[in-house]
């Protein structure tokens, strides 16, 4: 049953604005629509235990509750206005944020909002069928978490596009809902949206990776001039932190449970477990299309968003200078069959400045995992990110061959061992052969530990998705 845009939390007023709301209306059913033909397969009519965003608040961002996901109650939220923003960088730095969209911004904002718009649907669609091979119910529960999640997040994208850009915003929303992941003739924008995501292991690595970035662009755009932007980006980030716990909790259950099987002297292949290695090809994969995700290594969009004052840096407002002029960034790019040293200027570099930001973070949790894995027993083996060059297809190193310690090599040596650093046809095969769905409370597949504790202080055998009879 479909809501009335009453029903939809929002603290931006909604029922004051005639025109917006009228848009709104007539976006929703179609959205609705959307969710249906290509949200989670199977899982429309379940009772689920999720979080909903009732109003910014603390006590009210965070209501759980079982609802059917179609019934979803998809705010749009934007944390509170500070008194009198200043834009904290760029050419503009000190003068007033802005409340509307300034003219000469408009192409660059609009691009900017769609393309972070663009992958919310998308990653919906790339987890469609991962529900019939939930590992468990705790499991199941938090993917749909995520998808109503990442279905809010468009929602907040929307609510700008229709307040802020007319009928060309219209037209991109009604774009958002037409465009499909992995589609030859309409895909998503960014690549890695157009990734298939049909493994459990998959879907804790994009959760760990490729949510990462949405953290870091979230947390750059947070930084921007342009008010609204920043203040729906900001709440934003207070649900994202929710789906990189899924993501790096889930891959170190993974580990745990290989770990634990090795201590014991057996075989994870033998027992339907994920295999050392075979993690090891899934972070190749995941972290370095995830990489891609920042743009290119030296970027004049970047170099020109800040200027703008549209995308800061990562926590730009703790940093000592705010102009990035005058400076420059070392990075090694290749030229001519080798790497060469280039002093490339600060603000062309952004991406790259971001790109450091979110590898520290992944560094940080492939120690965790590495943690799990000794605290099992296992010694002498390791986790760890290949190089930032490896396997790109954005930037100077895309079309070129690199192994995970970051040496440019032929594209021979590259195909030599391809099957040794990146999941083969078979790895996905041997992935998916483990994913059959356990759904008895308490129980979990054979390939992944039990979660240390359950969500929202509900034990772990909790019932956290019902079927529709029950
Ligand atoms: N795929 O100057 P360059 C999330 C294009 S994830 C395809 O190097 P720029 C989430 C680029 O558009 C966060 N095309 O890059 C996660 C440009 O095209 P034009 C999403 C790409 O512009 C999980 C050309 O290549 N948010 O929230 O500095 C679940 C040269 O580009 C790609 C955002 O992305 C690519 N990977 O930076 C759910 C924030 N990379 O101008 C959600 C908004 C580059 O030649 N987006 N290109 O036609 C941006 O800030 C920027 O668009 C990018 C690219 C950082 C993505």
């Amino acid at each position: 049953m479909a809501q009335s845009l009453e029903s939809i939390p929002n603290n931006v007023d909604l029922s004051s604005d005639r025109r917006l709301q009228r848009a709104l209306e007539q976006w929703q059913p179609n959205f609705l629509s959307w969710w249906n033909e290509v949200g989670p397969d199977g899982f429309q009519a379940h009772q689920v235990y999720l979080r909903t965003a009732v109003s910014v608040e603390a006590g009210g961002w965070a209501h759980f509750d079982f609802v059917r996901m179609p019934d979803y109650r998809w705010g749009i939220f934007l944390e509170p206005k500070e008194a009198e923003r200043r834009i904290g960088f760029g050419d503009v730095a000190g003068e007033p944020a802005w409340e509307e969209v300034p003219g000469e911004h408009r192409n660059a904002l609009r691009r900017i909002i769609v393309t972070q718009a663009d992958t919310e649907p998308a990653s919906v669609e790339q987890q469609r069928q991962l529900g019939k091979t939930c590992p468990s119910l705790y499991d199941l529960r938090n993917l749909f978490q995520v998808n109503v999640e990442e279905g809010r997040h468009l929602w907040a994208m929307v609510y700008l596009l229709h307040r802020f850009f007319g009928r060309d915003g219209r037209e991109e929303a009604d774009e958002l809902l037409a465009r499909r992941s992995g589609n030859p003739d309409k895909p998503r924008i960014l690549t890695t949206f157009n990734e298939p995501i049909d493994d459990w292991l998959s879907f804790f690595m994009f959760t760990m990776f490729t949510d990462r970035d949405g953290k870091y662009q979230l947390a750059a755009l947070a930084q921007s001039g342009f008010d609204p932007l920043a203040r729906t980006t900001r709440f934003m980030l207070t649900e994202e932190a929710h789906h990189l716990f899924v993501g790096e909790t889930g891959v170190d259950r993974v580990v745990q449970r290989c770990a634990e099987l090795m201590a014991a002297g057996k075989d994870p292949r033998k027992e339907g477990a994920v295999p050392l290695e075979l993690i090891q090809k899934y972070i190749n994969f995941w972290f370095s299309v995830s990489l891609d995700l920042f743009g290119g290594e030296v970027s004049s969009n970047a170099a020109d968003f800040f200027a703008a004052g549209l995308k800061g840096r990562f926590r730009e407002d703790t940093l000592e200078e705010h102009k990035a002029m005058g400076q420059t960034y070392r990075m090694e790019v290749p030229e001519g069959g080798k790497l060469v040293a280039q002093e490339v200027p600060l603000r062309n570099a952004m991406n790259e400045v971001l790109r450091d930001e979110y590898v520290k973070d992944c560094q940080r949790a492939v120690d965790r995992w590495n943690k799990t894995l000794q605290k099992a027993g296992v010694s002498g083996m390791s986790l760890r990110l290949p190089h930032r060059r490896f396997h790109r297809a954005v930037g100077p190193c895309a079309g070129l061959s690199f192994d995970p310690e970051g040496r440019l090599i032929s594209d021979a040596e590259f195909r030599a061992n391809e099957a040794k650093w990146l999941p083969t046809a078979e790895d996905r095969i041997y992935v998916r052969s483990l994913m059959h769905p356990v759904t008895g409370r308490g129980q979990v597949a054979s390939w992944i530990a039990q979660p240390p504790k359950g969500i929202n202080g509900m034990p772990i055998d909790f019932e956290y998705v019902k079927p529709p009879s029950a």
